[in-house]
């Protein structure tokens, strides 16, 4: 590896499995399982594959919101998969999702299993599934569809782009970071502009987009990621977001959905597998210590 203004690319690339790059252990260009393993199976109709990314925290926030307002039929038993070991690579899980990556679903209460993956698939799934969190009517239903596309084509300039330059590269490469800060700077002024007269991204409806939004844009201007960078960004001036975020971290199922299959921060908030709504008051690994 060469500091990039010394690097011109050779005429094939190769595969140099020692980049350096902090997922340098589980990035490979190659798809398909690297192991045989079953994934475990639980009691409830919903089984989910995941881990507490920004990604993966969506749906279990969805989860928690569907069983708030009743719905028992989206109890779910929620599994860790703990990427940097690999475990996304094992049969089961490319068997739920060939993409082999958090969050992955897998409902058995139709008459055939159905897999869904990729995060916005799983968040319309439910919504639709249980007709909650995607308004009926026709307009809102649309203006909520697009902007939980707008954040699956946006995040990944704010995480693949701007968070592994700024804070996961093994040097400082000044034009990676410049030219996605400046990306994420305009998708945060897009949000604020927006908020400034919506309560939530379709007008005054909680939906899954704003589901679907807050785990990363929630994470940034809240300094809950990438190290300083809400004070790189200045993130505090995008002000309606910061309202709207706020609002949303004071909801019980959100607060609920981020803890699950959490495995850092705070051990009262790192909840590594639920299976029942009490888990969260007798699971949570400062009850549970450390080895757990
Ligand atoms: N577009 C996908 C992205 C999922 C994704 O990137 N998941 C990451 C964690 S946030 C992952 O599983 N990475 C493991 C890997 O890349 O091997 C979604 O929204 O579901």
């Amino acid at each position: 590896m060469t500091d990039s203004s010394e690097y011109t690319p050779p005429s094939v690339w190769k595969w140099d499995k020692e980049n350096g790059g902090k997922f340098a252990s589980i990035n490979r260009p190659i798809a398909g399982p690297t192991h045989e393993k079953e994934l475990p199976v639980g009691q409830h109709p919903l089984q989910l594959y995941s881990l507490a990314t920004p990604n993966g925290v969506k749906v279990t926030i969805m989860l928690e919101e569907l069983l708030s307002l009743g719905y028992s039929g989206a109890e779910y038993d929620a599994w860790l998969t703990k990427i940097g070991d690999g475990e996304q690579f094992s049969s089961g899980f490319v068997a739920a999702n060939p993409n082999s990556k958090i969050p992955a679903l897998i409902d058995l209460s139709t008459a055939v299993p159905t897999r869904v993956f990729e995060s916005g698939a799983i968040l319309l799934y439910l919504a639709e599934k249980f007709g909650a969190f995607l308004p009926d009517d026709p307009a809102k239903r649309t203006e909520c569809i697009s902007w939980l596309f707008w954040q699956m084509s946006s995040a990944p300039y704010l995480g693949g782009g701007f968070g592994h330059f700024y804070a996961y590269a093994p040097f400082n490469i000044e034009y990676a970071i410049d030219r996605f800060a400046m990306e994420v700077k305009r998708q945060l002024d897009v949000l604020d502009r927006h908020l400034a007269d919506h309560q939530f991204m379709v007008d005054d409806e909680y939906t899954i987009a704003d589901m679907a939004i807050w785990p990363w844009y929630g994470s940034v201007v809240a300094g809950k990621i990438y190290g300083e960078s809400a004070t790189f960004l200045e993130a505090h001036t995008y002000t309606n977001v910061v309202r709207w975020t706020r609002e949303i971290s004071e909801r019980k199922a959100v607060q609920r959905g981020r803890m699950v299959n959490r495995t850092f921060g705070d051990d009262n908030e790192q909840l590594h597998e639920r299976h029942d709504a009490g888990d969260f008051e007798t699971k949570t690994q400062d009850k549970l210590g450390p080895s757990s």
